[in-house]
């Protein structure tokens, strides 16, 4: 193309946009999101995007990578906070290992119950993680559901600590979780999402932990049939944007996307509830055993180590911990 043929193209944009009374460049940005399209996460990503696009009245537009094809999740971490990838969902498990008051969230029972866990993440603690991520390069939009997380293994129902005992057990990058398993006599492997199946199917490991909709979106269920509702972990996940892209936007950008991340969460958190049922459901019908267990002291009196630990070398966020260990 020839020199004066681009100065006018460009001109052009510039002269429409300025006309819109819009930034002259639109933006594209990109999301990193770990789990397959039909997702609650995946669906409120999506409607992140949309509503931004319409509002923004195609100034920014957004494209969600469903899937994990961007990457693993600690990867993804690093490039978020490197401004490479725009934004993402990501579980405060793994983000733990960037931002240490994230990982107060990874602490085994340390919220009462997932209403608890939104409320606290809606205020204070949610403020007290937010600037813990800001500090790193991250801005975090708004918090989504991702229920409680139970052991599932291809061996034996888990009713008690002792059953875990010798078990190879897969957890999410981050030296809490390899405590958690350790405090419980089992073997703990940090492993990306994306080689479970595999890992459980040819014996690798012999089970993992995750909430009803990841095991049953993964598959896993077919491949570990015996799942028990311990629900050691709730951990939040974090809709969370690049600082660099946040801060390349206008006051008014910074307004319609904060806005568009309160209805996406709003959302995922109505389609997470419909989800969980559902999964439950599937995963009886294909085969799986459930078990609750009515007693979950033993299990919360083993994994107290894991707090000793993290106090001992993190004496600074004891205030934080006994905010959420000490709310009602
Ligand atoms: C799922 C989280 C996802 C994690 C995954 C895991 O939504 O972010 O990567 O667990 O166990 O529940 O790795």
């Amino acid at each position: 193309m020839k020199f004066t043929s681009m100065t006018k193209m460009v001109g052009a944009t510039v002269g429409v946009a300025l006309l819109m009374g819009t930034s002259a460049m639109a933006k594209d940005i990109r999301g990193w999101n770990i789990h397959v399209e039909d997702y609650p996460v995946s669906h409120g990503m999506e409607a992140f995007v949309a509503e931004i696009a319409e509002k923004t009245g195609g100034d920014i537009t957004g494209k969600v990578f469903h899937g994990g094809v961007l990457g693993s999740q600690p990867d993804a971490i690093e490039q978020l906070r490197l401004g490479a990838l725009d934004f993402g969902v990501f579980s405060l498990g793994p983000m733990g290992q960037a931002v240490p008051e994230a990982n107060v969230v990874s602490l085994p029972f340390i919220f009462k119950s997932v209403p608890q866990m939104y409320e606290l993440m809606d205020g204070a603690a949610g403020e007290a993680i937010g600037a813990g991520m800001e500090a790193k390069g991250i801005k975090a939009l708004g918090y989504y559901d991702a229920g409680a997380r139970s052991f599932y293994n291809s061996i034996k129902p888990v009713n008690t600590p002792a059953d875990v005992e010798g078990m190879k057990v897969r957890v999410m990058n981050n030296d809490l979780f390899v405590g958690m398993i350790e405090s419980l006599g089992g073997n703990a492997t940090p492993m990306a999402f994306a080689e479970v199946y595999q890992s459980i199917k040819t014996g690798v490991v012999d089970g993992a932990e995750n909430n009803p909709p990841s095991y049953e979106s993964t598959n896993h269920f077919e491949v570990a049939g015996f799942y028990s509702m311990s629900e050691h972990l709730i951990i939040p996940e974090c809709l969370c944007m690049s600082l660099k892209t946040w801060e390349s936007f206008t006051p008014e950008e910074q307004e319609i996307v904060a806005a568009a991340a309160k209805a996406s969460t709003d959302l995922q958190r109505e389609l997470w509830q419909a989800r969980e049922a559902a999964s439950m459901e599937k995963v009886v019908a294909g085969g799986v055993e459930v078990n609750t267990i009515a007693d979950k002291g033993p299990f919360q009196a083993a994994m107290k180590p894991v707090y000793e630990q993290y106090l001992a070398a993190n004496p600074e966020m004891a205030d934080l911990v006994n905010l959420i260990s000490s709310a009602d």
